[in-house]
């Protein structure tokens, strides 16, 4: 029987090697047709792809008596194997314990911060039929490499890790996702199920969307309306919702804890109908406005020339820092039409001070560039490619300014877009989203005039207007987002259709194991 299914696996290598060889260049319908699911050998299936692997020699086989070594002296480290333990105790049905000593055999934990050769978050993985060895500088890296571990590992039973060299590093440092909790409300533990699920996948970055004209949903001390009155209802008139502070912190712990940084935002002087309807002093007639429940943007604006303003601005800032570790505050800047561009360029100029006066670094949406960018402030791009050249043309002069970008290409990045005509849920104002598509770019040379240097890295936006419950996120989200994080890890020279939609449709069991209502695009060769 092993004999058969050897030869099988030989196969199936084989195959992979002749699909691999199609042309990336192929359209997308075309592409759906040709390709058929050849499952990729063990280390072809890590996703995002490593930088380096070397497969050979015997592997490591897990058995009853695995342990996992933490080695001595940090307690980070332990928690990262006990996190590890848990996360393969399901699949592979062992009771893999976790053990302090540091020599013998099983999955062993090495923190080497004089390994100079091995990047901030970056590993190296052996497995050989001793041990499989996890080195790594950081604790993320070390966090990194039980990921990839993870998916050495059977998807179900225990087996072995094959043998062979896993030595990666991340090509960008930021790697996001967002989640918009302001259209549709979304709880913490909705949003830490989301988390875990991408940080497997070597995300390192979860911005949050925290308000918007439909709902504020974090509470703030100083100004309480804003979440009581304002963050209740959302898109459609459902019951809305926010976090609290312990919520919030909650969540930042949890991010922490999977080495993933809390981006929040607060988006700013658009978007702020929930604000305007909570506090009548906000608005230059003095009167809030009726909650809003549609879906339509660039109406709102907070009065910039009312002194008041900024004192909310303030208080809502400082509050927000107090409970972000991250060293980034969002403040959106995106669809101001309500607001005049001087104005504009007013109030973000106060923004921007507001953020540098609580010791953090501004994000905002590229539009920033048409005003006056702080410096160090990183734009986010959610361009695409029917985007005028004056505004491309904006943005390739902040980064040569030295400002760095995030990219969140519309037409590529974003998850809320319909896969295709068929997608019941979504938007398509920048275009169907095939997923394809949506991996078949490079962030390194996307932009023009903006070389690598000024990428700062890329993220995938989720916004919530069509988007109501946990299997609506899954289904738009799954399997793109998969796509995106690759792009962020992923050296450029590994970045291809062929065999990225092989690895990626390998994993289409794994998602299924750990529940994740995917869409089973017709662009990938799911087995
Ligand atoms: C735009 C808009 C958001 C919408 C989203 C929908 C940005 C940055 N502002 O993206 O308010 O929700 O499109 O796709």
């Amino acid at each position: 029987m092993r004999r058969v299914l050897r030869a099988l696996g030989v196969l199936l290598i084989l195959t992979a090697a002749v699909s691999c060889t199609e042309p990336s260049g192929a359209d997308d319908a075309k592409s759906g047709e040709l390709l058929r699911h050849a499952e990729p050998p063990p280390y072809e299936r890590i996703l995002p792809a490593p930088a380096a692997v070397r497969p050979g020699g015997a592997g490591y086989r897990l058995v009853p008596g695995t342990v996992i070594r933490t080695g001595t002296g940090s307690e980070e480290v332990r928690q990262i194997g006990e996190r590890l333990a848990e996360q393969l105790r399901g699949p592979s049905g062992l009771p893999l314990p976790v053990v302090d000593g540091g020599a013998g055999d099983g999955i062993l934990l090495r923190l080497d911060e004089s390994a100079a050769e091995l990047a901030e978050e970056g590993y190296r993985l052996e497995s050989t039929a001793a041990a499989v060895t996890l080195t790594a500088r950081t604790p993320a890296g070390l966090f990194y490499a039980g990921q990839t571990l993870r998916q050495l590992v059977p998807a179900s039973g225990a087996g072995e890790v094959p043998g062979g060299t896993v030595a990666d590093r991340p090509r960008f440092a930021y790697r996001g996702a967002m989640i918009d909790i302001a259209r549709h409300y979304f709880t913490v533990p909705q949003v830490k199920r989301y988390l875990d699920q991408l940080a497997q996948y070597k995300i390192n970055k979860l911005h949050v969307h925290l308000t918007d004209d439909q709902g504020w949903r974090l509470a703030v001390d100083s100004w309480p309306r804003l979440a009581e009155y304002g963050g209740v209802g959302g898109v459609g008139g459902g019951p809305g919702g926010h976090w609290t502070k312990d919520d919030y912190r909650e969540l930042v712990e949890y991010a922490a804890e999977r080495y993933v940084e809390v981006v929040p935002e607060i988006d700013m002087p658009g978007h702020t109908n929930a604000a305007l309807a909570s506090y009548p002093e906000l608005n230059c007639d003095g009167k809030a406005p009726d909650r809003y429940t549609g879906i339509k943007v660039g109406f709102s604006s907070l009065c910039v020339s009312k002194e008041v303003t900024y004192e909310f601005v303030e208080d809502v800032l400082r509050e927000l820092a107090a409970l972000t570790p991250g060293r980034y505050l969002h403040i959106g800047g995106d669809e101001a039409h309500a607001t005049p561009a001087a104005d504009y360029a007013a109030f973000m100029k106060r923004a921007q001070e507001a953020v540098a006066g609580q010791g953090k670094t501004v994000v905002a949406w590229h539009q920033l560039a048409a005003a006056e960018p702080a410096p160090g402030a990183v734009l986010q791009w959610w361009g695409h490619d029917k985007t005028p050249a004056a505004e491309r043309d904006r943005v390739a002069a902040a980064a040569k300014a030295g400002h760095r970008l995030i990219l969140s290409p519309a037409d590529r990045a974003y998850l809320d877009m319909k896969y295709d005509k068929d997608t019941a849920l979504g938007l398509a104002w920048a275009g169907h989203v095939p997923v394809r598509r949506s991996y078949a770019w490079d962030p390194g040379t996307h932009l023009a005039g903006v070389p690598e240097s000024a990428v700062l890295g890329v993220e995938a936006p989720l916004w919530t207007e069509t988007i109501a419950t946990r299997a609506d996120l899954e289904l738009m989200a799954f399997p793109r987002v998969l796509g995106i994080a690759e792009l962020g890890w992923s050296p450029a020279a590994k970045l291809d259709w062929a065999a990225y939609s092989q690895r990626l449709a390998s994993h289409g069991p794994r998602l299924t194991a750990q529940d994740i209502g995917y869409f089973r695009a017709p662009d990938v060769p799911w087995p």
